[in-house]
């Protein structure tokens, strides 16, 4: 268990995620302290609102490697060469190798401006070759069946629909979709919990491993 990405504990529609941000994976303490090869980075989410919503253009230059950490996302104007921000020399290491998108299987219909949105990040993804894939979350509240027993998650009439909807939508094939609870109320860890979550990191780290082989 640890609390690394700061989450919102606020019900509103409001992004809570301002700024770029790379999380790590740590193994070990003290003198031996190192960190797993795989670092996730964080965004301000998609939807739109009265300072939030991120630009298309600004996850273009991420997945380009063209954004510092710590930069703070405007919503009204994407990233420039001059702002201090900007990384005009990204390593391969700076560069995304998977585009994750998260979508909560709990919210209302996706709305055409997200969608839109959604549609140029995935065609900007595919032609700097970046594998994308998708994680759904909140599985455990949106279908009664999956919260009395996180187990049935792909049995899920609910859930399934949710996905083919998305996937039809945005065009993400459905084995590029994964259904995930995150933990948020517990403080122990679960098998079935992290069965999902490890079955979806798996393929991140596989597809991810795909590009930096054709790199
Ligand atoms: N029940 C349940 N709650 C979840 C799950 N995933 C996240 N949450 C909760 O949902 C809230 C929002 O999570 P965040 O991580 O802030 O979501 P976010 O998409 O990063 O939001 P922004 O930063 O605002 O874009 C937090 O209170 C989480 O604990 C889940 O799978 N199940
Ligand atoms: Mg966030």
């Amino acid at each position: 268990m640890t609390i690394s990405a700061a989450a919102s504990f606020t019900t509103s529609d409001k992004s809570f995620t301002r700024s770029y941000e790379t999380h790590k994976i740590r193994k070990g303490r003290g003198t031996s302290k190192t960190f797993y090869p795989i670092v996730f980075n964080d965004i301000m989410g998609l939807e739109e609102g009265t300072d939030c919503g991120i630009c298309a253009e600004d996850i273009k230059l991420a997945m380009m490697g063209h954004v510092k950490e710590g930069y703070t996302f405007n919503h009204q104007t994407s990233l420039t060469e001059r702002d201090p921000g900007y990384n005009p020399t990204p390593t391969p290491d700076d560069r995304v190798h998977v585009l994750v998108c998260v979508l909560s299987a709990n919210s209302a219909e996706i709305t055409d401006s997200v969608l839109q949105k959604m549609k140029e990040v995935r065609e900007m993804a595919r032609d700097l070759g970046i594998p994308q894939m998708v994680v759904v979350t909140n599985i455990d509240g949106a279908c009664a069946e999956t919260e009395k027993d996180l187990k049935n998650v792909y049995k899920s009439k609910y859930l399934k629909k949710k996905m083919t909807d998305f996937s039809s939508a945005v065009g993400i094939p459905m084995n590029c979709i994964f259904p995930v609870k995150n933990y948020y109320e517990e403080t122990d860890l679960d098998n079935v919990i992290d069965t999902l979550i490890l079955s979806a990191l798996k393929h991140v780290i596989d597809f991810g491993d795909d590009f930096i082989e054709k790199m």
